[in-house]
């Protein structure tokens, strides 16, 4: 057969899809759910950051209020994922439906039915739930009362509310992820990503990055702390940490490229080497005396991350970065300056490279690493898609999908390594993270909506959806 792999993977082996609650569920506001961060971002577009508001403004286009109606749509999106072949389903659970404003005593019990619910009808519909207990959308009210994770008051707010959930579905979620992306912080200069990571704001751009690392080291903190508590709860649940995984390639042979690609790497993924190996690496204890950067690592903190890593490592993948600065006597990395094309790769709409091998050099990379065993939680392609009589073709997602998935099959059958699911982003079309758009579309399922919210909202299967299914058919033989 010409599409054949010649692969033949684990039969247990996890095909999935992977989203986030602010960006599909809509239904912001409604059975007592709290304002997050993400309720007060508008939308931006292509190289526009969104703007953060301070409060919800009466007729601000919030992108994420109505999402795709998924709060109330979700068995018939479970029938097509189920029509699909799916038996696993990534999704974030809001921390403002459970705890409103982050501080409260009790937690919201029309927030924890409702995802009672959800949860019984994956389960219903042969989706293995992988459940994102952070996923860019901290309660508004931390971020302002408190200063979001910079503050180390909200390591108690976030266990607690990760007890509160992991004790209730525990019976019935076995993984969980604890922080979405956390590394996406490591771009300290982008106020984006400091608010929606760690709810860092009003944050003066000479402080930035020692409260990134701090907000950081709370973060590490907490999650081994829920790492802790998973298995108290019940010794069956595994927790993962989740890496925004882009391997960042030195654009020469120049040994200064070399050196700044490594510095870059190890700057990228430290939080995986305090997730996975319990402690912080060397070269960074020394930068942060370098620089006079005070995060307070105290010895109980030591005592919590050495003792409590992660079960398994889940990672995104979009591409690869390339980065060169060969007059950076301190190889200091910086990936808002520093990158540069790759001239080998072509990029997507957006500017995103697509690079299929570099999933499987990530993938060893981690495991040489790291030792845990992995999942790809994100991976897709974000396309403008044409719905005409009522059909889609979308050859580049099908393209991108075949050559990504064969480089993860590659690097589990050719190279060895434990990696025990694939979940693309987004089996569903949902608002883009990074642009409040819903134009930038990465589902098998198109959904007809433009980026104010008009259109019918109906679903249509793309031409993906038929190559995918067929591909889950195949345990991955047929790409
Ligand atoms: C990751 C996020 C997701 C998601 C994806 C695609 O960074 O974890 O939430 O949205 O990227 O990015 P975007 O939606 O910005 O295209």
């Amino acid at each position: 057969m010409q599409n054949d792999s010649g692969y033949k993977l684990p039969d247990d082996f996890l095909w999935g899809s992977a989203v986030a609650a602010h960006q599909l569920e809509g239904a912001w506001n409604v059975d007592g759910k709290g304002v997050s961060i993400a309720d007060v971002m508008l939308a931006g577009e292509n190289h526009v950051a969104r703007q953060v508001t301070d409060t919800v403004l009466p007729d601000g286009n919030y992108p994420n209020h109505r999402g795709i109606d998924f709060y109330h749509t979700y068995t018939q999106d479970f029938d097509l994922f189920k029509e699909l072949g799916m038996n696993a389903f990534r999704t974030s659970i809001a921390w403002t439906r459970i705890f409103p404003n982050g501080d409260e005593d009790e937690p919201n019990e029309a927030g924890l039915v409702f995802y009672d619910q959800m949860i019984d009808s994956m389960i219903e519909h042969g989706l293995e739930p992988v459940i994102t207990l952070s996923h860019f959308e901290m309660p508004l009210h931390l971020v302002k009362e408190y200063g979001g994770w910079r503050n180390r008051k909200v390591i108690d707010f976030f266990v607690k509310y990760a007890k509160t959930v992991m004790t209730r579905y525990g019976d019935r979620v076995k993984y969980w992820l604890t922080f979405n992306e956390i590394n996406n912080q490591t771009s300290w200069m982008n106020p984006h990503h400091l608010l929606q990571d760690s709810g860092l704001k009003d944050c003066p751009e000479e402080q930035a990055q020692e409260l990134m690392y701090l907000a950081s080291h709370h973060e590490l903190v907490a999650s081994a702390l829920v790492t802790k508590a998973a298995h108290e709860i019940n010794s069956a649940l595994e927790v993962g940490c989740m890496i925004a995984m882009n391997p960042v390639y030195p654009a020469t042979s120049n040994p200064k490229d070399i050196m700044m690609s490594q510095r870059a790497m190890q700057t990228r993924y430290y939080w995986g080497d305090v997730h996975a190996l319990g402690e912080y690496p060397t070269w960074l204890l020394k930068y942060f005396e370098q620089k006079n950067i005070n995060i307070d690592i105290t010895e109980a903190d030591k005592k919590i991350l050495k003792e409590n890593t992660v079960d398994f490592v889940s990672f995104s993948y979009y591409m690869s970065w390339t980065v060169s600065d060969p007059e950076n006597p301190l190889y200091e990395y910086d990936e808002e300056k520093n990158h540069g094309d790759n001239p080998f790769l072509a990029q997507s709409d957006w500017g995103w490279q697509i690079d299929p091998v570099g999933i499987r050099y990530a993938i060893n990379w981690m495991w040489d690493r790291w030792h845990k065993k992995m999942i790809v939680v994100e991976n897709g392609f974000g396309a403008f898609d044409k719905l005409e009589d009522g059909m889609i073709h979308d050859p580049y997602r099908i393209d991108y999908f075949k050559n990504h998935i064969k480089s993860v099959e590659e690097a589990i059958v050719l190279d060895g390594l434990p990696v025990f699911g694939y979940m693309p982003w987004s089996g569903i079309d949902i608002i883009s993270a990074s642009t409040g758009e819903m134009k930038k579309r990465y589902g098998f399922v198109y959904v007809d909506l433009d980026d104010f919210g008009k259109g019918s909202g109906k679903r249509y299967k793309k031409d993906s959806f038929a190559w995918y299914q067929n591909v889950i058919k195949t345990n991955g033989t047929e790409l």
